[in-house]
């Protein structure tokens, strides 16, 4: 099963490009930085162990209450040793190079735009690095069996306010940065922070043609509210791009065009079937939340979510400190699901069906 796993050319949509900082990417720009590390930490090894704590046990549930709070203030913590283009650029092409070795071969990629130009980083050294990271993997490896396509999904940090989300639109239009980006999406802390604060930045982002998402945390206070919103309202009415039989094409009364997780939907029939009924698909990272709601539940709500045939994905969500790339996320998912090869190629499949792209041609590598 590993092997078939292995093999199985396999799609991400939700991961967070800033959740894929290593250790030792990290240790290497700040050096090359000279910025020192909490504690200054100079070791790999230390860092590894003190910053990066492999305790991520998925076997038991915790207290989730602050989980995101103290996961989110390490992983701002982390990027302030992010400073020139050359170290965006380390980063995502140490995320594709990985993406390769997994036979990842296409992935729509988050980043925060925020969590930079907040430090004083201009928009111009992130999205310079991160083109330059796509650029010298298409220039390498297009055409070839293990390219792998790379596409940017620009997110609106949801706990800083809707003029800095607004802002940072403006600059990525100035920066004439809207070609390079497929979609928008919306990510951080959820709490007290709804989808209709951003309601201006998204109706703009759907109008200039960009695919629209939103992360729906889980447990979240609110979140089968604000799932409710994504899925009906967000970003206003959808552009005509006509429907395709290659990929999942959100009912034109939907609002976003897919879900980030929205696991707790199969807590509420009506929720279940309103995302049914808009056609929306939800990126998963079941093992991103397994170590505070307890896997228990995680895989009940999996099996219940997948029985109403509403598609879903498997994704790692950051996998830098949740310890698991994708390869190992759908390998553990099966371990605790029990799944067929046929089930697991079907959320591969589901995958495919809810990628964003226009170019019908990476299907064939499929
Ligand atoms: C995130 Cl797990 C999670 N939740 C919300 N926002 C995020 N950004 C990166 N990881
Ligand atoms: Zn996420």
């Amino acid at each position: 099963m590993d092997c078939f796993i292995h093999a199985l050319p396999k799609c991400e949509h939700h991961v967070h490009l800033e959740g894929t900082l290593s250790p030792a990417h990290r240790l290497l720009c700040a050096q090359r930085n000279n910025i020192a590390l909490p504690n200054n930490i100079s070791s790999l090894s230390v860092l590894e162990k003190e910053l990066y704590p492999a305790d991520y046990d998925y076997e038991e549930g915790q207290d989730g209450s602050d989980y995101l709070r103290e996961f989110l203030a390490n992983y701002y913590g982390a990027m302030e040793v992010l400073i020139t283009p050359e170290d965006f650029r380390g980063m995502a092409a140490e995320y594709i190079e990985r993406a390769r070795k997994m036979n990842v071969r296409y992935a729509e990629v988050f980043f925060d735009p925020q969590a930079h130009t907040s430090r004083g980083v201009p928009l111009e050294t992130v999205m310079q690095g991160l083109l330059q990271a796509r650029e010298d993997e298409k220039k390498l490896h297009e055409g070839k069996p293990d390219y792998v396509r790379i596409e940017y999904i620009l997110c609106f940090l949801r706990d800083m306010s809707a003029d800095s989300a607004i802002e940072t639109w403006k600059a990525a239009v100035n920066g004439g940065y809207l070609k390079d980006i497929i979609g928008v999406g919306l990510d951080s802390d959820e709490d007290g922070h709804p989808p209709q604060k951003f309601d201006e930045v998204f109706e703009a982002a759907r109008k200039a043609g960009l695919k629209i998402t939103a992360h729906c945390d889980v447990d979240q206070p609110g979140c089968h509210a604000n799932i409710a919103y994504v899925a009906t309202k967000l970003g206003g009415p959808r552009n005509h791009d006509g429907p395709t039989e290659l990929f999942l094409t959100p009912k034109y009364d939907a609002g976003a065009d897919r879900i980030d997780h929205g696991l707790n939907c199969a807590d509420n029939p009506e929720l279940l079937e309103l995302i049914k009924k808009s056609n929306l698909g939800l990126t998963l990272c079941p093992m991103g939340y397994s170590k505070h709601l307890g896997p228990e539940s995680v895989f009940r709500k999996l099996e219940l979510i997948k029985q109403t045939g509403i598609p879903f994905c498997l994704n790692s969500d950051d996998p830098a400190y949740m310890c698991r790339y994708k390869e190992k996320v759908v390998i553990d998912v099966q371990g605790k699901t029990g799944w067929t090869m046929e089930e697991i190629a079907a959320c591969e499949i589901n995958a495919i069906h809810m990628s964003w792209t226009k170019d019908l041609e990476f299907k064939k590598d499929f």
